[in-house]
């Protein structure tokens, strides 16, 4: 099933897509300074594609642990003359936004998907608002803001509870007007979600599929995979490994995903889980 809103091209495409993750934040692209260059994060979303990423998903909020809120205005000064940038460059723009108002901006200036952590709980508006867009919708699963999440990683059963909510989500969205041709799921791994629960649902993402929507993996540089690599610190402490050493790591997931049937991954380290997902698809059917 083609998915609504998204260009032909990658319709057509036989593996899982790499999707890119450009964070035009302060601590992203100005050393924490003041300044949000549009044109160095325009740069860094077109080597992404020169290293094969086939969506690029652009977000100017932070969702880490603890994040505070900026206003819809912020947001969109720093989002929208990257998605114009790259979208005039032909890249396929994903916008990562839990606001209707971002959200409809974008896809008006370009974007071909909304990308919503809070799959529709943060904004009453969203779902009106993605049902009058020609665009694909990610429903992510959450359970609340990045100040509150860590307190509600708490499950019975972590797999059965977010098909469940999931689930419930996703038939929401359809009954307010969302196409569901439109809909991606994806578990939200890291929110409200300790290291084991991420665990379990990458081992169960057959459980996910079973919802009937193409499934979007996110766990690119997590701290779940940062805790799963701790190494001694010295004076008998372990430290979880550093960003940027969790690459390798990440590239393991998508290579796993891709050979579980994920329809995308999202990543900052573009070129190797391009590779890793080909590695998947040849390991899942046995042929190049
Ligand atoms: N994770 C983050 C941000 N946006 N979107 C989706 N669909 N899935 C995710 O897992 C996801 C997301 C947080 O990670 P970042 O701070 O590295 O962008």
């Amino acid at each position: 099933m083609a998915l609504r809103g998204l260009p032909a091209a990658l319709a057509g495409v036989d593996r899982t897509l790499v999707m890119g993750i450009l964070n035009v934040t302060p601590d992203s692209f100005s050393d924490g300074g003041e300044h949000l260059a549009a044109e160095t994060a325009i740069a860094h979303g077109l080597a992404m594609q020169s290293h094969g990423a086939d969506i690029v998903d652009v977000g100017g909020e932070s969702t880490r642990p603890g994040a505070v809120r900026i206003t819809a205005e912020e947001e969109q000064d720093r989002v929208l003359p990257v998605v114009v940038g790259l979208v005039e460059a032909g890249i396929a723009v994903s916008i990562d936004t839990m606001r209707a108002s971002t959200a409809a901006a974008a896809v008006r200036a370009g974007a071909c998907i909304v990308n919503d952590v809070s799959g529709g709980l943060a904004d009453d508006e969203m779902y009106r608002a993605v049902a009058g867009l020609d665009a694909a919708y990610v429903v992510m699963h959450w359970r609340g803001p990045s100040t509150t999440m860590d307190r509600l990683a708490v499950y019975g059963n972590v797999v059965a509870d977010v098909v469940a909510e999931l689930g419930a989500r996703v038939a929401e969205a359809v009954a307010s007007g969302i196409d569901p041709a439109s809909i991606i799921v994806d578990p939200g791994l890291g929110f409200a979600k300790e290291a084991d629960h991420n665990w379990a649902l990458l081992r169960d993402l057959g459980a996910l599929e079973t919802l009937g929507f193409p499934v979007l993996v996110g766990a690119s540089r997590k701290r779940f995979l940062g805790s799963l690599l701790a190494e001694p610190a010295g004076g008998g402490s372990v430290e979880p490994r550093g960003m940027r050493g969790r690459d390798p790591a990440t590239d393991a997931v998508s290579a796993l995903a891709s050979a579980a049937g994920a329809w995308a991954v999202r990543v900052h380290d573009v070129g190797n889980s391009r590779d890793a997902v080909l590695v998947g698809r040849a390991w899942a059917r046995g042929f190049e």
